[in-house]
């Protein structure tokens, strides 16, 4: 393997109990995009997404297909690697909690906390509930319209009462807390470590991890009637992806603890409290970071299959474009934060920021090169104060995106890339170019070289974001496929002058209703 600095990143392995939705979408978008972005900035990454397909949801759910459970995953699951593909997710594994190779570390795990005394057989007894697969506490409860229990996000309640073996989850309070506090951040944004830190503070209790009610899962070493608790199941995935249990392996020593688990607020309990706890009680380190980001609802109104308004990524993506609608889910919303996703939006992100500002700045200085340099990359004069300024702009652009990664900020770091964009369009439009190449071509050549300059790098930098319209625009400019790097950006790599211009094509078009 090679001496690059690693980086490894997961989803959430979503449930096959439900097709793909935009939320499923978003979240493994702001992976891939953060994998791309790591890759092109010199690490080996690896990307991982896939699907948790056991529990009584998912057992429920194939039954109600008239399915069985394999059956029902396998046709679910080709779903998520169908979106994956669509979406341009450049996802290196995609695991499946059905796969021996998983079923092997799950119970490998569980023995390590069976040896270290951290499981024990008791009897459970208590509130389940089989839409969110939690325990809930008779405190936690709220009331139906009926006046029924339900469990905090409103989903019905079972009774259980059963044998069941515990993970000692109290004896883990003080290190979860230390955990949290620990630098750089283990859990962001910070109003979701508060959240979770306040949980710990009202202490904890045991946790049950496993059942004897059903069998769609991965059995208890040692006790077959037990099947284990779904979530210990579905979290362990992350290092079975990294070669779990070969401890000692290359891959294993390359990329575990991971960087990064990007989740959805909803299940960050899980993965910043009960996931580092149980590797604690194995004696593995913990992810460096639970990254938990907002919620999308739809023009205003939660999304739910109940009111019909499940945005579907395959049908927006067919209607926007896939590189738009990957912007827009990156742009519009501060990462973290909850977000609405609404059509006028939408559009007027692909109509303002690509369509006017960096497909017209790209369209118009491109064009002009090719019709006025003799179909040539010109060769610029001195430079004036107002070209320098934008080239160190641009060549400045790096370490400031770099900055907001660092705390997936993604928003922000495409914020500072298009106020370079928004800035080279003033110098454009400054300039005059159109309106000097009789009177000064020289100096038409030299600002129609310096907006290419700064469109190969913006070229670069976004990538990430926009794969296809990215590499269209460095095609444009003949940028070779290894001179695309992050290493080829700054002021020591600029266009070579001479080089034959194809005519452009616009790359971003306007969405007309
Ligand atoms: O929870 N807005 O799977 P899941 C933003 N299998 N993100 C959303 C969203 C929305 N409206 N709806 C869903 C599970 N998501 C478990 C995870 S991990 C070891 C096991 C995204 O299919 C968000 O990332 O219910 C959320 O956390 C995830 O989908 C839940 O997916």
């Amino acid at each position: 393997m090679s001496a690059k600095p690693s980086f490894y990143i997961t989803t959430p392995i979503y449930y096959v109990n439900d097709i793909p939705h935009i939320g499923h979408a978003y979240t493994t978008l702001a992976c891939d995009f953060l994998a791309r972005f790591k890759r092109l900035d010199g690490f080996d990454v690896m990307f991982l997404t896939g699907t948790d397909e056991h529990g009584q949801k998912v057992e429920k759910s194939a039954a109600a297909a008239g399915k069985t459970p394999i059956e029902f995953c396998n046709q679910v699951s080709q779903r998520f690697r169908d979106l994956a593909e669509f979406m341009n997710f450049s996802n290196d594994d995609f695991i499946r909690t059905t796969e021996e190779r998983h079923k092997i570390a799950c119970q490998d795990l569980w023995v390590k906390l069976e040896e270290n005394g951290h499981i024990y057989l008791d009897k459970y007894a208590g509130w389940y509930s089989v839409r969110d697969e939690a325990f809930f506490g008779e405190n936690e409860l709220i009331e139906g319209e009926n006046g029924e229990k339900l469990a905090p996000t409103g989903a019905p309640i079972e009774w259980v009462e059963e044998e069941s073996y515990f993970f000692r989850l109290s004896a883990f309070e003080e290190k979860l807390l230390e955990f949290y506090e620990s630098l750089p951040p283990t859990v962001l944004p910070n109003s979701r470590k508060n959240e979770v830190k306040s949980f710990v503070e009202g202490g904890l209790r045991d946790l049950s991890v496993s059942r004897t009610s059903f069998n769609w899962g991965v059995p208890v070493p040692g006790n077959d009637k037990h099947i284990m608790y779904v979530w210990i199941d579905a979290l362990t995935n992350y290092m079975t992806a990294a070669g779990y249990p070969d401890r000692d392996g290359e891959k294993f020593k390359k990329f575990w603890p991971a960087d990064i688990h990007m989740v959805g607020k909803d299940i960050l309990r899980f993965h910043a409290l009960y996931w580092p706890a149980f590797l604690m009680g194995a004696g593995i380190e913990p992810a460096k970071r639970v990254f938990a980001h907002g919620w999308w609802t739809n023009e205003g109104q939660k999304i739910s299959k109940s009111l019909g308004n499940v945005i579907d990524p395959f049908q927006i993506v067919e209607e926007f474009g896939l590189d738009q609608v990957r912007y827009f889910l990156m742009r519009e919303v501060p990462f973290g934060n909850d977000g609405d996703f609404s059509r006028q939006s939408m559009i007027n992100r692909i109509n303002s920021d690509l369509a006017n500002d960096l497909g017209n700045l790209a369209q118009r200085s491109l064009s002009m090169i090719f019709k006025n340099c003799d179909g040539a990359m010109p060769s610029p004069g001195d430079l004036s104060d107002a070209d320098n300024a934008i080239l160190d702009a641009v060549d400045a652009l790096l370490p400031k995106i770099r900055e907001h990664i660092d705390i997936q900020a993604i928003n922000k770091s495409l914020e500072v890339i298009w106020k370079v964009v928004s800035d080279a369009n003033g110098y454009f439009a400054g300039e005059e170019p159109w309106s000097l190449k009789k009177t000064d071509p020289a100096r038409t050549a030299t600002v129609l070289y310096v907006t290419a300059e700064v469109i190969r790098q913006i070229g670069i930098l976004i990538q990430p974001i926009m794969p296809h319209s990215a590499e269209k625009l460095l095609d444009q400019l003949k940028i070779p496929s290894d001179e695309r790097g992050f290493g080829q950006l700054g002021g020591s790599h600029r266009l070579k002058s001479g080089m034959p211009m194809d005519k452009p094509e616009g790359v971003f078009p306007r969405f007309v209703e």
